[in-house]
């Protein structure tokens, strides 16, 4: 009886010291449009990106993990909710007064991190639509992301190039002026002008397509706004902004497990960084957009340090979609290129069902629970977060929702090699990831970072041999007929409700 008791105490203490250890503060470094080969631990020229590396050095690079999707809302979508965002209508790149996209009560990653008592916190880029889809702006702005498991957020509500140019925090435009309230228009023009179509040459930044309505800083944006002039951001300073907002969310949680989803605006357009960054790489904006970006990575790294909290912090790092060069303002990343790589050497980026589209840069730093200095080829999915996160924390998976993530705690922490059996990538049509076989659905993409070339997608797809071929330049769809015929059925019962 002695024994048994002396063994149950033990038992139970594991048990407590275990759980202890599996509620880690987390922190979801989630950049926008950086592609595979844009930081220097996956070999970026012209360029230095030393936060970026010390992830890296400190924890577990991977080689082929995913986002969901080659744009940013889709993405965003399925790494919230665990669900390829091809299931649910009107979840492609949204206007920036489209209604929030994620349905309140669907089980997402914050939700999951919610149940398991974490404060959770967004601060940066959303793109996944706030309100009800007629969002008054001068009011508080319902449902957003405190109706789907955040406790706070601080936004950017669309991107850097969408109107409108404000920060929303905890449903609030921030600053906004009552005396100057804000319309916003993705239709017929509204306010005065002049427009960015009417004096391209008087604007800070050109730009080259689209993004030719109202101007905000200097710089015309996609879509119109009238008023909240008080409220509206400045581009150079808006990394300083949302860094220190992180900064402060990781300050005043530091108590209890917390969890920050931080969303940097870097590297999208309009790339305009802060003086103190301009003529950092040899690579002109974009590459000193990088560099912000990984100044953003080093005051959140170093605000860890400061309140002892990295042993205890699992921090990832990663995209939302693979990389661009033009993509609608004219700032010479293509001039000014050198010999950089966005993609890694992968064909396509952005807006591409090729790897480039959605082969990023993935880091995991966990000390103590993750091997330092240490590289993983397993094939993993942003789309597994909520599902493994939610397993880490002690969270069952609900019964409902959540369909396409997976369980791969074991891949995130490094300890299976091997990671999903199969993964969907989403750029209008999809693709199909199983182990080295790739096959591309037909259909028509993108080649090329901006400008683009569009490639036809014939029946029966494309067929690729990433092992052999991991630049996709040999595709061997006739050769493979019964592997094609295999990866489209699989595809299709995947994409069956
Ligand atoms: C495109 C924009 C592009 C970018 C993208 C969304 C034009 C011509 N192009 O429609 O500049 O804003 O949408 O990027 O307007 S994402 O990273 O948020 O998906
Ligand atoms: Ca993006």
């Amino acid at each position: 009886m002695k024994t048994f008791l002396t063994l149950f105490v033990f038992a139970s203490f594991c048990c407590l010291t275990a759980h202890a250890a599996e509620k880690p503060n987390i922190v979801l470094i989630y950049t926008d449009d950086v592609g595979y080969g844009d930081v220097s631990c996956y070999g970026a020229q012209g360029v230095e990106t030393p936060h970026v590396d010390r992830l890296a050095r400190e924890g577990l690079r991977f080689t082929d993990a995913h986002c969901s999707a080659a744009t940013c809302t889709p993405s965003r979508f399925a790494m919230l909710t665990g669900s390829y965002a091809f299931r649910q209508k009107g979840t492609g790149i949204l206007s920036g007064n489209a209604g929030m996209i994620i349905k309140p009560g669907v089980p997402t990653l914050p939700s999951l991190l919610k149940q398991a008592g974490y404060a959770t916190g967004v601060v940066g880029k959303w793109h996944l639509g706030l309100g009800d889809g007629n969002a008054n702006w001068n009011e508080a702005i319902k449902p957003g992301p405190n109706e789907i498991g955040f406790d706070y957020h601080f936004l950017i509500p669309a991107t850097g190039d969408r109107v409108p140019c404000v920060y929303v925090e905890q449903d609030r435009v921030v600053d906004l002026d009552p005396a100057d309230p804000i319309a916003t228009s993705y239709g017929k023009p509204i306010g005065d002008g002049p427009f960015g179509t009417d004096i391209p040459e008087q604007l800070k930044q050109k730009w080259s397509h689209g993004h030719n309505s109202t101007i905000v800083n200097g710089i015309s944006r996609i879509g119109f706004m009238t008023g909240g002039k008080k409220a509206r951001w400045i581009d150079e300073d808006m990394a300083d902004v949302i860094s220190h907002k992180a900064v402060s969310f990781i300050e005043q949680h530091q108590d209890k497990p917390f969890f920050l989803y931080f969303s940097t605006h870097d590297i999208h357009v309009p790339r305009v960084p802060h003086s103190r960054f301009v003529g950092k790489s040899t690579m002109g904006l974009r590459g000193d957009a990088i560099v912000q970006m990984d100044w953003c990575v080093g005051e959140l790294l170093s605000t860890l340090d400061r309140l002892k909290l990295t042993d205890n912090t699992l921090v990832i790092f990663s995209s939302d979609n693979g990389p661009v060069l033009d993509d609608g303002y004219v700032d010479m990343a293509n001039e000014k290129l050198g010999d950089h790589k966005p993609a890694g050497g992968f064909r396509g980026g952005k807006y591409s069902m090729f790897e480039g589209g959605t082969r990023v840069p993935f880091i995991v730093r966990w000390p103590g629970h993750v091997n330092p200095d240490s590289k993983s080829d397993a094939l993993f999915g942003q789309v597994d977060l909520p599902v493994s996160l939610a397993t880490l924390v002690g969270v069952e998976r609900p019964e409902h929702g959540l369909p396409d993530s997976h369980d791969e705690l074991d891949t995130l922490l490094g300890e299976d090699s091997i990671g999903r059996s199969h993964l969907v990538h989403e750029a209008g049509s999809l693709a199909l990831r199983v182990g080295k076989w790739k096959f591309i659905s037909p259909g028509s993409t993108r080649e090329n970072l901006g400008p683009w070339d569009i490639v036809k997608v014939a029946e029966p797809g494309l067929l690729f041999d990433l092992a052999k071929d991991p630049g996709e330049t040999n595709n061997i769809a006739e050769q493979q007929p019964e592997k094609v015929a295999e990866l489209s059925k699989q595809l299709a019962g995947i994409r069956a409700p």
